[in-house]
């Protein structure tokens, strides 16, 4: 059976991804309301992805014989002020939650549970993706002029997001 403590901490893992969906969901609505619907849409599947996230933590914890509690979620920050803060906000989340897996090894790792460690490794490769897709919006925004891109390149850039693969 899993330790308390590693139950506990990955208990509170599940609730900050399904934390971080809630954030990339109303993210999605502001992008939406703001008229780009394709960066909405993108940003919507990754509230899913995130969720699903919250999903692996839930059924491992279970599987080891724990129970994970689903606590009260914060309410969602505030809306970005343009794209180039939004998809700044979205990094800063990718890197703030790299930190906490990166914590999550560590204590499995000094309580010899090589099963949870193992576990873990899925999120390592994961949050190396998600750091680099954060970059990737970040650059394309770039390269299509920022906030003071021309409509035409955002509706481009709005195009491609809306399509874009992520299966992050
Ligand atoms: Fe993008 O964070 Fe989950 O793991």
């Amino acid at each position: 059976r899993i330790s308390a403590t590693l139950e506990e901490a990955l208990s509170t893992q599940m609730n900050v991804e399904l934390f971080q969906s809630h954030t990339y969901l109303s993210y999605g609505i502001w992008a939406t309301d703001k008229g780009y619907d394709g960066i909405g849409n993108f940003l919507m599947r990754h509230s899913l992805e995130e969720r699903n996230h919250a999903i692996k933590f839930m059924q491992y914890v279970l599987n080891r014989g724990g129970k994970p509690t689903v606590t009260a979620l914060k309410g969602a920050e505030g809306d970005p002020q343009n794209l180039t803060d939004c998809f700044n906000r979205v990094f800063k989340h990718e890197v703030e939650n790299t930190e906490k897996i990166y914590n999550l090894v560590n204590m499995a790792f000094e309580e010899k549970d090589w099963a949870t460690w193992n576990f873990l490794q899925w999120f390592v490769k994961e949050q190396i993706e998600e750091e680099t897709l954060a970059m990737d919006l970040i650059d394309k925004l770039k390269i299509a002029g920022g906030d003071r891109a021309t409509d035409e390149s955002l509706f481009n850039l709005d195009k491609d997001l809306g399509k874009a693969e992520d299966d992050a």
